[in-house]
């Protein structure tokens, strides 16, 4: 039984190592060297090769990429049985908790300001807003999004949430759909972007939303670059409706030499870092995911083909 791993060569050998000690049985191998194809039975992909899926491996059983998100697969080459399963890490959702805390706070504190005085030699103060009068919102309340509010909970923030179907969250205003939208980006003074790509969120990050949004609120984008119209976000920075923006992920990564937010006094640029699988415990994640498999067992991070997530 084979497993191939397309992904990071590097984050590949770590993968190597731990399958071998925790599960010698299964033979572990590296895109493109995948041996007989027949054989194979689970791929760990970033990206998909460009072959049909069902052709190159007809007797593979489940799909599993390597990240928490999926809109990277383009899953229209897999076919339509075939369970697809994300990564589901906790080792992932600390790293990305700890970004929206470092990221809030840098705008709530106006880091983003206080960076571009010092450049300029400049010594000038702000007033401090207090926490209780910032309010933070979290656009996807899934894994990711909920343990980001988890940490943001003692800092004192009023918060809220925005996602498809409707919640009920100790603490924090809950939004739902795209009804619940407008309400709830007015109500944000800090907003950040958790949810997955599909063909509903493409875009959402607009002149529109940001037009919805008080005076002054700043944006955290860790979902994916599709979600934000470039063009959108530095016209608003730059008429000073919107406060400072902190991007990790853009819609070509890396953007190209002359893209605005390189370069932009209101941006903070990551190279999409908020959060990565570590293979240590993304290993261990997914061979589980194989021993549920095997017992027949649901599969943690099933992705629902329909919704897209
Ligand atoms: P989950 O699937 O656990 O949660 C997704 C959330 O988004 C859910 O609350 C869902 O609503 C909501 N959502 C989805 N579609 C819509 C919509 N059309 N309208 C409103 N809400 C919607 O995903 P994760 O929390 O694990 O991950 C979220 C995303 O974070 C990933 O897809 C990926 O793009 C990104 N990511 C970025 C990383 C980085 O380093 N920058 C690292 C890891 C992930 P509902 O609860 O109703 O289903
Ligand atoms: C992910 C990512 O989705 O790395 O895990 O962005």
């Amino acid at each position: 039984m084979t497993i191939v791993f397309k992904s990071d060569p590097v984050r590949g050998r770590e993968w190597a190592a731990l399958l071998a000690e925790h599960a010698p049985e299964l033979e572990f191998r590296m895109w493109p060297d995948i041996g007989d194809p027949a054989a194979v039975r689970y791929l760990v992909a970033w990206r998909l090769p460009s072959e049909d899926l069902g052709t190159l491996f007809p007797n593979l059983e489940v799909l599993f990429s390597v990240a928490a998100g999926v809109d990277q697969l383009d899953l229209s080459t897999v076919p339509a049985h075939l369970p697809v399963a994300r990564m589901v890490d906790p080792n992932l959702i600390a790293s990305m908790a700890e970004y929206v805390v470092m990221s809030v706070l840098a705008l709530h504190r106006d880091l983003i300001a206080y960076i571009g005085s010092q450049r300029a030699r400049r010594w000038s103060e702000m007033r401090v807003v207090p926490a209780p009068r910032r309010r933070v919102g979290i656009m996807g309340l899934g894994s990711l999004g909920l343990a980001a509010i988890e940490r943001l909970r003692p800092f004192g923030f009023p918060l809220s949430g925005w996602s498809r179907s409707p919640k009920r969250i100790d603490g924090v205003e809950c939004h739902a759909g795209p009804e619940g939208l407008e309400t709830f980006l007015a109500s944000v003074d800090i907003l950040v972007c958790l949810i997955p790509l599909t063909p509903e969120t493409r875009g959402i990050l607009d002149r529109k939303a940001f037009a919805a949004m008080p005076a002054g609120a700043g944006i955290v984008n860790v979902g994916r670059g599709g979600h934000l119209v470039d063009a959108d976000l530095v016209a608003a920075l730059d008429s000073g409706h919107l406060g400072g923006a902190v991007i990790d992920v853009v819609s070509t990564e890396p953007p190209p030499a002359d893209h605005p937010f390189w370069d932009h006094p209101k941006i903070i640029l990551t190279p999409h870092v908020a959060s990565m699988t570590q293979p240590q415990t993304a290993a261990l994640v997914f061979l589980d995911n194989v021993r549920r498999h095997q017992r027949g067992e649901p599969l943690v991070g099933t992705v629902d083909r329909d919704r897209g997530y």
